[in-house]
């Protein structure tokens, strides 16, 4: 059997649906392959680096693996801020890539490049596929890699003679995946018993999730824990939908954006159960400064977060799923009880304090107001991709999330371009809901020329682009931290984007009436059914994300509005 064959039965054996790819020299075998074969769909994007993202975004809202192919040299390339964007965020992805063929290899062939140097930082693992009849196992095993333990992106390099020979052993399918790569989990006992003392004992203690609840599917059972233990919670950008937004426990995002209330609770907390969190920078600020009574517990599947950045008291490495649910046992055998009735009063009147306020009087659209519209009329049933900037952080805080792997964004690396591609992959897992991207006027033009492959495909997404006619977020931190010298941060040549998306052949539509905003999101949104609608909506320029931590002090230093 063909070795490109190999590769497009294994992915229709493991129900692969789609491959978001590109063509080119090195893997036209693997090309010929699908459209012989058939029964894989292929949707074919107009920048490897989309290919990526859309392959990301099938991943993060249904939790499978995303698939993408592209060719070797400048294809291979194209494809690592894709790659880096889901390792960053712990998203399970193969990326099948060409090379030349392996005994053309290092002598700086046609399109040769190393790929499995340039993407080594940058993925879970990675294989260079030698002989073809490797071909099967180095695929069950990537397979295998992306979706055990802390998920991430496998690279599969493949040389094009390896892809077009013929082997003559009968093709085979390995029904037992005989790789040992994590010895089975065991979280000890003494430790959960450990961990109940400590939660029994404390009297201002707060729940820290992030994406690791997510990934591992733990919503059901942090709910039920929330409700045994009456504590606080907030979630990191990541963790957003881990738990609903408009829980009456929960007390929205924390970190560099998050609300006065979380951060708050977080610097004066006694105790921090931190799960499936990595306590990046962005959620801590300054490390000497932070939460300085407090212990942490820290549960997380991957050992290396385990003091990391902030030293942990407790820790289990484990499955949030299983740890989350031993606790809540423990929780029932001892008949666990606590009184934190004065460290509520005291949340309460962070509460108060309403960080998320703004000017709702201006005639301008306020971009707040914008997401606020949004969920008014999708209730937060929808899924939303987001790309980087401001607009990102407003929807982050205005777009109350209700379930997990709704919100869809690039957090670790910030990859602006993610949003469009990321909300295709969405939707084509997802036909019938709502996806919409939410974008602004820098973001859209990274990855813009993937309105064709939506043309192509029809492919029905929202985009709503809160145009503010700058680099929004570089234009704050120079407002901020430069005194205002806005270098570089305008974009003096924008196109009008309603008439670019029209030659697309979608709808695009300018809004610059605030009167008009409610009707135009609905009106967008059933057109949607059908055809992409691109809202091209006129924001007010000088609005700031607020709140936001001051830089180099604790978590509760925060700037609450403009000065
Ligand atoms: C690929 C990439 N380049 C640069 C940056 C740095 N960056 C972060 S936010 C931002 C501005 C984003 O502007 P825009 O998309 O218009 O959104 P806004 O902040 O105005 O909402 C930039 C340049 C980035 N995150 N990603």
């Amino acid at each position: 059997m063909l070795g490109a064959d190999i590769v497009v039965k294994f992915l229709i054996k493991q129900k692969i649906k789609y491959i978001f790819g590109y063509p080119g020299g090195s893997v036209l075998d693997i090309y010929d392959s699908i459209k012989r074969i058939g029964k894989i769909k292929h949707i074919l994007v107009r920048h490897e680096q989309a290919a990526i993202h859309m392959a990301d975004g099938y991943a993060r809202s249904t939790g499978k693996i995303g698939v993408a192919l592209v060719t070797s040299g400048p294809g291979a390339t194209n494809s690592i801020t894709g790659i880096a964007t889901a390792y960053m965020d712990s998203i399970p992805i193969i990326i099948i890539s060409g090379q030349v063929d392996y005994s053309l290899i290092g002598n700086d062939a046609f399109q040769e490049c190393d790929m499995i140097g340039i993407s080594r930082p940058i993925v879970k693992h990675s294989f260079l596929i030698k002989n073809t009849s490797e071909i099967y196992k180095t695929f069950k095993k990537s397979f295998y890699i992306a979706t055990s333990g802390r998920h991430g992106p496998v690279v599969i390099d493949i040389p094009k003679n390896v892809l077009s020979n013929n082997i003559k052993k009968k093709y085979f399918f390995i029904k037992k995946n005989n790789i040992k790569l994590n010895k089975k989990e065991t979280v000890k006992k003494e430790k959960i018993k450990k961990i109940f003392k400590k939660l029994q004992k404390s009297k201002k203690p707060i729940i820290y999730v992030g994406g690791g609840i997510i990934s591992s599917e733990s919503s059901k059972y942090l709910l039920l824990l929330l409700k045994k233990l009456n504590f606080p919670i907030t979630t990191s950008l990541m963790g957003l939908g881990s738990i609903s937004g408009r829980h009456e426990q929960c007390l929205g995002m924390l970190g560099m954006h998050g609300t006065y209330e979380a951060n708050m609770a977080m610097h004066n907390s006694d105790i921090i159960l931190a799960i499936g969190v990595r306590f990046d920078d962005r959620t801590t600020n300054n490390i000497s400064k932070y939460c300085p009574n407090s212990e942490i517990i820290h549960i997380d599947i991957d050992p290396t977060s385990i003091s990391k950045t902030v030293k942990s008291n407790i820790y289990i490495i484990g499955d949030a799923k299983n740890v989350i649910k031993k606790i809540i046992k423990i929780l029932e055998i001892k008949k666990y009880k606590n009184n934190i009735k004065k460290w509520w009063e005291k949340i309460q009147s962070w509460r108060k304090i309403n960080s998320l306020k703004y000017k709702k009087s201006s005639r301008k659209i306020k971009p707040q107001y914008v997401i606020e519209t949004v969920w008014k009329i999708t209730k937060g049933n929808s899924y939303i991709a987001s790309d980087v900037g401001q607009h990102q952080m407003f929807t982050a805080l205005y777009y109350s999330f209700e379930k997990p792997r709704q919100w869809i964004n690039s957090g670790g690396l910030g990859t602006m371009g993610f949003g469009l591609p990321a909300a295709l992959g969405v939707k084509l897992a997802f036909p019938k809901k709502n996806v919409i991207c939410i974008t602004g006027d820098g973001s859209i033009q990274m990855n813009i020329q993937e309105l064709s492959t939506a043309k192509q495909y029809k492919i029905p997404i929202l985009i709503i682009n809160l145009n503010n006619s700058v680099l929004g977020m570089v234009r704050q931190w120079q407002d901020i931290n430069y005194s205002s010298r806005y270098s570089q941060s305008y974009m003096k040549s924008l196109p009008n984007f309603s008439k670019l998306v029209k030659s697309y052949g979608h709808i695009g539509i300018r809004v610059h009436k605030k009167k008009e905003l409610y009707n135009i999101i609905k009106y967008a949104l059933k057109k949607t059914k059908k055809e992409l609608v691109f809202l091209d909506i006129e924001v007010d320029a000088s609005e700031h994300v607020y709140p936001m931590q001051i830089k180099g002090l604790g978590m509760n230093n925060m700037i609450l509005k403009k000065c």
